[in-house]
């Protein structure tokens, strides 16, 4: 079997979000945010990819899952003793925005929230870990978005501002690697986690959802910025959802269409990231739309100041595009849309496996903005069963890594610079999209289903024991 070579120093580790791992609900001052207010199961799954939500009468209905997630909040050091067991050398995990500010817009920080991070890092470190730290992970105060109308409200960009100069002070000596808003592009089709706000009408989203779009980029131009002053020595990226679009055929038509459909999905948001400028393509799209933006003096000097050092994106799947599509060609389940291919399978989720769209992501990216890459999430989310000697077989996860790691492998040898993989949810978390427990990514098993009961538990499963190898022998051993 072919074995692949990873460079010296590969970053090889897992990633998690707050609101998906930390539970802790209300301790240690914490305010509401987002994801606190939203049910598990499809009816999140519903709320999330139609309009109609309104935040100002569920923010009282819900508080499940994400409230208790998976106790990180009070089990951090056996999970982060699990993930030094395995070898990791970084944790991808994010900042709780309303441990640091509970309704977003207070004045100074709250003490206890940081301090929590304080302890999680020095764990961490303990252990030879490095940190990766999402700032902002799908988790807006509530505040901000039923007082101010989430990312929509530019006074946002001030109070975002506060707290990402309040974490670069406060952990400027323990966070090398950072990185912006997770999942940016995502706004494009659920706004709720990503932009703050839930659209009514489908309509009526282009204006809104671009004016919290370029918010979004001045806040990141902002954070980048900070950070290089705050932190000289730290890299900050931007972090998008890639999933390549494929034609369905060689029909120009839907050449062209699946070209548009990659540029604005795939590359919209990293053009202005990376490149520092809004690309010539938005013009007419924004025209076509009847989007204006209002961008206030300097923005787009700010804009061009505060490019990433690299790209983190996440890769779970591709996505093929046709034009017309006639009824039953469609994917169901495979989040971004698009036609079935009869080239892939599926995960138990309806999300299409495939590997070499890995290899073809990186080699996009890497052709286009030539900084280093980073996949900060892949993995299989996927039912789980607890054998009655209580070991978990999860050969199809092991599959699934490998798949993809040999991807990254032949990627590098085409030339793409890739500076790690953290692959999602390593220990078992509340899913984003569906908010439930039995989509599980984990390596690590955690005893907590979707009806909440469970005692905790923490188990390895087999994929715990295939990673530690894998990471041990720098990619080799797969
Ligand atoms: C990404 C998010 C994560 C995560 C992952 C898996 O979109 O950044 O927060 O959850 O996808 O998605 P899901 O949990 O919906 O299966």
């Amino acid at each position: 079997m072919k074995t692949y070579t990873f460079p010296e120093g590969f970053l090889w580790g897992g990633a998690t979000a707050a609101n998906q791992i930390e539970g802790g609900f209300g301790e240690g001052g914490k305010g509401l945010n987002i994801a606190d207010v939203l049910p598990g199961g499809k009816e999140r799954y519903d709320i999330l990819l139609n309009p109609g939500f309104d935040f100002k009468v569920h923010q009282d209905k819900y508080r499940y899952p994400n409230h208790e997630a998976i106790d990180f909040y009070h089990r951090y050091k056996e999970d982060i003793s699990l993930f030094a067991e395995m070898g990791f050398k970084v944790f991808r995990l994010s900042i709780a925005w309303t441990r640091v500010f509970p309704n977003g817009n207070e004045l100074e920080p709250n003490e206890e929230g940081l301090a929590f991070y304080d302890r999680v890092f020095d764990e961490l470190h303990k252990h030879g870990i490095e940190p990766v730290v999402t700032i902002s992970h799908y988790e807006m105060p509530l505040h901000l978005v039923t007082e101010y109308g989430g990312w929509r409200n530019r006074q946002v960009v001030t109070f975002f501002e506060r707290y990402v100069n309040a974490i670069f002070n406060r952990y400027k000596n323990t966070v090398k690697y950072w990185m912006t808003f997770n999942e940016i592009n995502s706004g494009l089709f659920m706004p709720i986690q990503g932009l703050g706000f839930a659209i009514q009408k489908e309509e009526d989203k282009y204006q809104p959802t671009f004016q919290a779009f370029h918010h979004q980029f001045v806040a990141s131009a902002i954070a980048v910025k900070a950070c290089h002053e705050i932190i000289p020595e730290a890299k900050i990226g931007n972090m998008i959802l890639f999933a390549p679009v494929y034609s369905y055929d060689s029909n120009p038509e839907n050449v062209m269409y699946a070209y548009e459909e990659e540029r604005l999905f795939n590359y919209f948001c990293a053009d202005v990231q990376v490149r520092g400028e809004y690309p010539s393509y938005m013009k007419r799209y924004f025209k076509e739309h009847g989007i204006e933006l209002d961008i206030q003096d300097g923005d787009l000097e700010l804009i061009k100041e505060g490019t990433v050092d690299y790209i983190g994106f996440s890769y779970y799947m591709s996505r093929t595009e046709k034009k017309e599509k006639t009824g039953g060609e469609a994917s169901e389940g495979n989040i971004i849309g698009g036609v079935k291919n009869p080239f892939l399978k599926a995960s138990d989720w309806g999300w299409e496996i495939d590997p070499e769209g890995l290899r073809i992501s990186l080699n996009k990216l890497y052709d286009r903005y030539e900084v280093p890459l980073f996949i900060v999430e892949n993995g299989l989310g996927a039912y789980d069963k607890v054998e009655g000697d209580g070991s978990i077989q999860d050969d199809y996860r092991i599959d699934y890594l490998r798949e993809h790691i040999k991807a990254v492998g032949e990627a590098i040898e085409d030339g793409a610079e890739v500076m790690g993989y953290t692959s999602w949810g390593c220990i078992d978390l509340v899913s984003a999209s569906s908010g439930e427990f039995s989509k599980r990514y984990g390596m690590i098993y955690v005893d907590k289903q979707d009806d909440g009961s469970g005692t905790l538990e923490r188990k390895r499963k087999k994929s715990f024991f295939w990673y530690k190898e894998v990471i041990a022998s720098n990619g080799e051993r797969l």
